[in-house]
């Protein structure tokens, strides 16, 4: 009988739009591949074909949702990401590292839009799959409208929702890394990226003692 591999680790960057969670995604996958780590970098909504026709639902405008179908096609996507995208790559024993989870629903359709956020906190329960450590990029809402404009591309549906909206949303996030802070930290993502990323990783090197 051989031993099943160990579970593998599952770390989700959130903030809001232009905090730079892309970029940093990419920059930790690469540190931990070069740790020998199997790494499987995945993003809401979105990551699983059924996940990403969601997606586009949801983030073109098209269809004006009701709030509370919005937050429930968010925990759709979801729900199909989990089953057909994260557990099997932990079961396998790599690291996930996933560009936003269920914190943004909580943030986004909860405190920045209104939605009731003990449902929420409810599907959140029922997904029944919680980060080994969440990493809250913090960026001042001006730098998120240079960071924005500076991309030149389209904004999306939550992107046209300007200023007023942003700082919402980062109160929000704040408010959720409180009140989960044993498994959020929250980065300073105003600093150049070099120092945005070595504080991504020393975050991550310290929440798993076997990558010290
Ligand atoms: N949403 C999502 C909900 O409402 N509810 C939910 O449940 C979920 C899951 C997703 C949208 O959906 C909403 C939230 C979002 O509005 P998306 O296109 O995936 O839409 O948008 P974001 O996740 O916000 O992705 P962005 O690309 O806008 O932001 P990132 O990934 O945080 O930023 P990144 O890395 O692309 O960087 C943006 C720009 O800034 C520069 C980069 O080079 C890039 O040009 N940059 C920096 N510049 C200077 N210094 C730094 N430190 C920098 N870091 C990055």
């Amino acid at each position: 009988m051989t031993d099943s591999p160990p579970r593998g680790r599952f770390i989700t960057l959130e903030g809001g739009e232009g905090a730079g969670k892309s970029t940093q995604i990419g920059l930790l996958a690469e540190a931990l591949r070069q740790r020998g780590r199997d790494v499987v970098v995945t993003r809401e909504p979105g990551g699983a074909p059924g996940a990403d026709i969601l997606r586009g639902l949801l983030l073109s405008g098209d269809v004006a949702w009701s709030p509370q179908a919005e937050t429930l096609l968010h925990f759709a996507a979801r729900a199909e990401h989990v089953a057909k995208t994260i557990r099997p790559a932990l079961a396998r024993g790599a690291w996930v590292l996933c560009d936003r989870y269920y914190d943004s629903t909580m943030v986004y359709q909860g405190h920045a839009l209104g939605g009731d956020v003990a449902q929420i906190a409810e599907l959140a329960r029922m997904i029944d799959l919680v980060p080994d450590l969440t990493l809250v990029l913090d960026v001042a809402v001006d730098t998120t409208a240079q960071r924005l404009a500076s991309r030149g591309q389209a904004a999306d549906r939550y992107e046209r929702l300007g200023a007023p909206f942003f700082a919402r949303v980062r109160d929000g996030f704040l408010t959720v890394a409180q009140q989960n802070s044993t498994r959020c930290v929250v980065i300073d993502a105003n600093a150049p990226l070099s120092r945005v990323s070595a504080s991504v990783f020393a975050a991550t090197r310290d929440h798993f003692t076997e990558l010290a």
